[in-house]
């Protein structure tokens, strides 16, 4: 069993599909065992995307995740991390699978609709991030 952090980006949020998207994970035999709305301020985003600060795209990343709120969430079942990636899909929608989360609502690398850890390692600290162990139900 894993834990992975999953977040509905702010271009989802706005696109009212927020449902449509937990419906994926659950479908999939995903977990909601935490999840929170938040509007991440400049530090918080920057301090989630610390690892991508030297890139190029930063900035607009940050401002991106800014925008609007966001849905934050903890999914656990098996294999989560690995299976909560194949689920949202490629990185750039436009080469995501046909069928993920990305092809199906979003359209561009920049406002992709879904983050999701991408190791366990990660997931442990993006987790601990955003929740207190006691706001997490399973
Ligand atoms: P991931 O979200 O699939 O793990 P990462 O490489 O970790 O992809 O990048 C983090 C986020 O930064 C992406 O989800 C996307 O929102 C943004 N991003 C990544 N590459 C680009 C790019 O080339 N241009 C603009 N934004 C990008
Ligand atoms: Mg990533």
């Amino acid at each position: 069993m894993e834990r992975t952090l999953s977040i509905i980006k702010p271009d989802a949020v706005s696109k009212n599909v927020i449902g449509k998207i937990i419906q994926r994970f659950e479908d999939a035999g995903l977990k909601v065992v935490g999840l929170k709305m938040l509007h991440l301020n400049k530090d918080v985003a920057k301090g989630f995307y610390k690892e991508h600060n030297e890139r190029a795209f930063f900035a607009d990343l940050i401002k991106f995740m800014t925008s609007n709120p966001v849905v934050v969430q903890v999914l656990e079942g098996e294999s989560a991390v690995r299976l909560n990636r194949q689920l949202m899909g490629d990185t750039d929608p436009q080469t995501a699978a046909e069928g993920t989360i990305r092809s199906d609502f979003a359209k561009s690398i920049d406002a992709n609709a879904v983050h999701g850890s991408d190791s366990l390692e990660s997931a442990a600290r993006e987790i601990e991030y955003f929740f207190d162990k006691s706001e997490i139900f399973s």
